[in-house]
């Protein structure tokens, strides 16, 4: 068993998120651009993935995951991205907020904030971290803003205050977009807006901006991860800021495994 290839040892199989996430696009390209053929892209979720992996790395088993950075999985286990020497994940990504067009007008104390929205990968994780131990988002989020203040002052400096107005934000069920939501929602919520936030599906997230019938989303990861989205719907959303720079997508495997390349899937 010990000869047996990486590929035979999991399958052949990735584990994969949602079928709309910008990581399974780049992990279809990846399969095609590796010549790994023989490979199987399992769609889920988040939540499912990360049970998966939880369940193997408790057994010290192989597995090979489609993640992202910032994410809990990385301070709950000792995990590494495989290198990707074809680039197909893109390099250093960014966490872009996106309004519907007439938002600036509509509610300009909502795009003021989230222009000025902007934070660090450790304070996202923080929360996320929060989350998986069990804490309801909401008082992840408010703890997390009662404990940096200074930060959410600079988001809120010269943001019109809210009398009841209503705001949507469309979401996925990304662990780190269910802590960027929270986070964004309570805030507004403190400024005096009456906040919605949507579960939808990637697609459906992306879409509902471009129509109008939400007033932003949180998770436009670009240049790469989101890439078909901001062009199938470009001209009909307007790119409000950057919130996180330094964020990531590939493969990641558990450290015990002796594979660190995409490349090593080939054989
Ligand atoms: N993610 C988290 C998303 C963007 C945010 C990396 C899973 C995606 O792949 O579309």
């Amino acid at each position: 068993k010990s000869n047996a290839s990486v590929g035979e040892r999991v399958e052949y199989e990735i584990v994969g998120i949602d079928p709309g996430a910008g990581i399974m696009k780049a992990t279809a390209t990846a399969i095609e651009e590796y010549g790994l053929e023989d490979w199987t892209l399992i769609e889920g979720s988040g939540a499912a993935m990360t049970a998966a992996l939880k369940k193997a790395y408790d057994k010290e088993e192989p597995i090979i995951i489609t993640g992202w950075t910032p994410h809990w999985k990385f301070s709950a286990y000792d995990l590494k991205y495989l290198e990707d020497p074809k680039g197909v994940y893109g390099g250093e990504e960014f966490i872009h907020s996106i309004g519907r067009l007439g938002l600036k007008e509509d509610l300009p104390g909502v795009h003021k904030l989230l222009s000025q929205f902007k934070w660090e990968a450790a304070d996202m994780e923080g929360i996320m971290v929060d989350i998986q131990d069990g804490e309801k988002p909401e008082d992840a989020a408010a703890k997390w803003i009662e404990e940096n203040a200074d930060t959410v002052a600079k988001w809120t400096d010269g943001v019109q205050e809210g009398n009841g107005e209503e705001v949507t934000l469309a979401m996925v069920a990304w662990d780190s977009n269910i802590a960027s939501t929270a986070v964004i929602s309570n805030v507004l919520t403190d400024l005096g807006y009456e906040v919605t936030s949507r579960q939808v599906e990637a697609g459906p997230m992306w879409t509902g901006v471009a129509d109008g019938s939400v007033d932003a989303l949180l998770a436009g990861w670009l240049p790469v991860t989101h890439e078909d989205y901001a062009k199938e719907f470009e001209g009909k959303y307007e790119d409000i800021g950057i919130s996180m720079e330094g964020v990531k997508i590939g493969l990641v495997v558990p450290k015990y495994m002796d594979i660190d390349s995409i490349e090593d899937l080939k054989e």
